[in-house]
């Protein structure tokens, strides 16, 4: 049986819309991943969709006066047109307020029951005695234990950053009445966590699952194992499973009357129950994605998913058995804005949808802009100089540049088609050897999930070809030399179409047009190691492939933030 790779990008809450900041952790990514994969011959399924509950939709829908579904049906079709917009190519987005998928989360959550992977606990929580509700933890504000701040979530002092939990805020409060809250008894499922610790550290530190070889540990990401070990270290405790709350998956138990599955165990379920639908809509077997040695589970998140994509759901997906584990989880660092973290609130950030409609068909600057820094390994920052500097110097100036000099030439000097090669010089052997090694190079990258090494790597194949058209000048040698110039546009044409390959997973719109500018189809990427263009071919006419951004956009752009 041939490999699957089973490749999911975290399930956006449907509570808000989209923002740069989302596409450079866990969406892109996944998608130049994805798209690369595929080029590759490779068997992958890409699963995405709205992560509908949870207490942050909840707040959400009683903020703005409708229903929780209202909330999740606006912004499930908003963030769904804008991936979509954007290029972003899941083979399905689902959303977890589906009925599969709470009958998915709610036999999943039984299976656990019966197995006894859960204990059942009663504790003291707050009850907002006017509502008749308990509160969740972002339902209570107070004063931070830390640092004095009033308004301190129940679960973080924004202020300080400081984690909570309810009991420690001075002067607790509910959102909902705004009354003080009582404390009051309820029965709860939790995991304990701490029971799985020698298998978890075996399979994080070692890479060894059930005695067996899993992956190398080596392949994973510094910061993703770091944190993996400090919370291993620093002990693995129970934590509840289930919440007071009307929104969500009902537990499916007798008497649990009011209690949902905690929005942490439902979601990533959510990428079992899209993957199911997909089946469904497919004529396929969801489970030879999830289940079996040949499958490759990988996981793009933000650095914050961290602990419930590394601890967490593979001790859910463990404990029921069958289930793969993933092969790597790929979190990104933080992606900032003009020097200062993202914020909604603030609306310090940009926003998705906007960009789409201030940009118009210039999906892949933003895509080459945020590949070009994303935080893989740090915390970075975009600017809209950059941003600008990024396509007038790189888009425009090399990638553009170099493919319109020499579809302006072909057309020019011979209508169009594909002039002959003859005797190699030292130098056209070089640029064609390069055009042979830049794919597995770029592939590689990919694979080892350095996107910004791999997008760099298909530039410089572009600058190559633009230096070479430079410095052998073609141009000034067609009247003297017809076939030398020949040659030279050849070796050129030769180049544009394997960048019409390789940049497909980067650039898919441009990849696009470049494949039409030059008339072919090949679109494996095995074939971008190869001359494609035999002598005589037609292609059409050059159309520019990126435009120039001017001052007065970037100044717009930035009169929005704040
Ligand atoms: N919705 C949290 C987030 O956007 C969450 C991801 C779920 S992945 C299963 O940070
Ligand atoms: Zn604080």
């Amino acid at each position: 049986m041939s490999k699957k790779y089973t490749v999911t990008s975290a399930l956006p809450y449907a509570n808000g819309p989209l923002h740069i900041g989302h596409i450079a952790g866990a969406y892109l990514p996944a998608d130049i991943y994805v798209r690369y994969r595929k080029a590759n011959g490779d068997d992958v399924l890409f699963i995405c969709g709205s992560d509908e509950h949870g207490a942050a939709i909840t707040l959400r829908a009683k903020k703005d006066g409708v229903s929780p579904q209202e909330i999740v049906d606006k912004y499930h079709s908003i963030n769904k047109k804008a991936f979509a917009d954007l290029g972003i190519k899941f083979d399905i987005f689902h959303r977890t307020s589906s009925e599969l998928h709470h009958q998915t989360a709610s036999e999943y959550f039984k299976n656990l029951e019966e197995k006894e992977v859960f204990t059942q606990k009663t504790s003291e929580q707050f009850f907002d005695e006017e509502h008749q509700q308990f509160l969740a933890d972002r339902y209570i504000t107070g004063d931070c234990p830390k640092c004095y701040a009033v308004g301190a979530y129940g679960d973080q002092c924004e202020k300080c950053g400081s984690a909570l939990s309810p009991s420690e805020l001075k002067n607790p409060i509910s959102t909902l009445s705004g009354k003080t809250p009582i404390m009051k008894t309820t029965s709860h499922w939790y995991l304990p966590m701490q029971k799985h610790e020698a298998w978890l550290k075996k399979w994080i530190e070692e890479g060894v699952l059930d005695d067996k070889k899993h992956h190398d540990p080596k392949t994973w990401r510094s910061q993703v194992l770091g944190q993996c070990k400090a919370w291993i270290d620093g002990g693995l405790q129970e934590r509840a499973m289930t919440r007071d709350l009307d929104w969500g998956v009902k537990v499916p138990v007798e008497g649990a009357d009011g209690k949902v599955l905690y929005v942490w165990l439902d979601a990533p379920i959510g990428y079992i129950s899209a993957t199911k639908q997909w089946a469904i809509e497919n004529g396929q077997d969801w489970k030879s994605y999830w289940q079996g040695d040949d499958v490759e589970l990988v996981h793009f998140i933000g650095k914050d998913n961290i602990v419930f994509h590394c601890i967490i759901f593979p001790i859910i997906l463990h404990a029921h058995g069958n289930y793969v584990l993933p092969t790597n989880v790929p979190a990104n660092e933080f992606l900032n804005l003009e020097g200062e973290k993202l914020s909604t609130s603030r609306n310090w950030a940009i926003w998705l949808h906007q960009y789409i409609k201030d940009f118009k068909n210039q999906q892949d600057v933003l895509r080459y802009a945020l590949c070009a820094t994303s935080p893989e390994t740090k915390d970075t920052d975009f600017t809209w100089k950059d941003f600008q500097a990024r396509n007038n110097s790189e888009l425009v100036g090399i990638l553009g540049n170099f493919v319109n000099r020499v579809v302006v030439l072909t057309n020019k000097y011979w209508g169009g088609k594909v002039p002959r090669q003859r005797e190699l010089t030292t130098y056209d052997k070089e640029v064609l050897q390069a055009l042979k090694n830049t794919p597995v190079k770029i592939g590689e990258s990919i694979e080892r999930y350095k996107f910004r090494e791999a997008l760099s790597d298909m530039m410089s194949l572009a600058r190559l070809g633009n230096k070479y058209l430079a410095d052998t000048e073609p141009w000034k040698l067609k009247k003297t030399d017809e076939e030398r110039t020949q040659t030279i546009i050849n070796v050129a044409l030769q180049l544009a179409a394997s960048l019409s390959i390789l940049s497909k997973p980067f650039l898919p719109f441009t990849a696009e047009k470049l494949a039409v500018m030059l008339n072919i189809s090949e679109t494996a990427w095995e074939q971008s190691t190869k001359q494609l263009l035999s002598a005589n071919h037609q292609i059409e006419k050059a159309s520019l492939l990126f435009d120039r951004i001017e001052d007065e956009q970037i100044e717009s752009q930035l009169a929005k933030l704040g």
